[in-house]
């Protein structure tokens, strides 16, 4: 009878430590990535993926807030100790679109919009920020807002979007403040498609 009753006492603790288990499972976060590699522009101006990774930016949802963290390895030569502007873009890697605008319109500005309960202060939803690449070629950024999710299927689901980072660094301040029309030519370097992990 002891025993039974032992045997009754590890099994329910064995059970309640697999119930936990699963709740920290439940909480587990959506994730998506995108592996970056260098492109080259074609002559018809469609892009080439080559096959050089330089880093990965992974996108993790916890709650209502998504956290992006790009990590840069392997940045090519010629392009380094400066900052460059990261993008999230419509179409594909070898044919890219506009900026990725959470489903709005080009003419609808970020500016003054709120994420995290702050300005995202960039005229896009797609403008992430500048990333600081060392001599080395390495560098990282980070950001969390609540204006992105993943897997969501709707406008605001970052899932089969690309990322570009580009040669040079971006004012998105000053694009916000002086009525300026987001028409750069900033050269396109690296590209990856967001895909959705779990
Ligand atoms: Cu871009």
């Amino acid at each position: 009878m002891k025993l039974k009753y032992a045997f009754f006492i590890v099994s329910t603790h064995l059970l309640s430590l697999i119930g936990c288990q699963k709740n920290e499972t439940d909480d587990i976060e959506t994730v998506a990535s995108a592996t970056l590699q260098i492109v080259t522009l074609n002559e018809d101006l469609s892009y080439e993926v080559n096959g050089t990774e330089i880093g990965i930016i992974r996108f993790t949802k916890k709650e209502d807030i998504v956290s992006i963290d790009l990590e840069v390895t392997h940045f090519p030569e010629g392009q380094l100790s400066y900052y460059h502007a990261i993008h999230i873009h419509n179409g594909t890697c070898e044919s890219p679109l506009s900026h990725w605008n959470l489903g709005k319109d080009l003419d609808y500005n970020f500016c003054n919009v709120l994420s995290m309960d702050e300005v995202w202060a960039k005229p896009k939803a797609g403008d992430l920020g500048n990333i600081f690449i060392n001599d080395a070629g390495v560098g990282d950024f980070s950001l969390q807002t609540d204006l992105y999710t993943i897997g969501s299927n709707d406008a605001s689901d970052i899932v089969e979007k690309i990322i570009y980072i580009h040669e040079v660094a971006e004012n998105f301040k000053q694009e916000c403040f002086e009525g300026h029309n987001h028409e750069h030519n900033n050269k396109k370097i690296a590209c990856g498609t967001i895909e959705l992990i779990n």
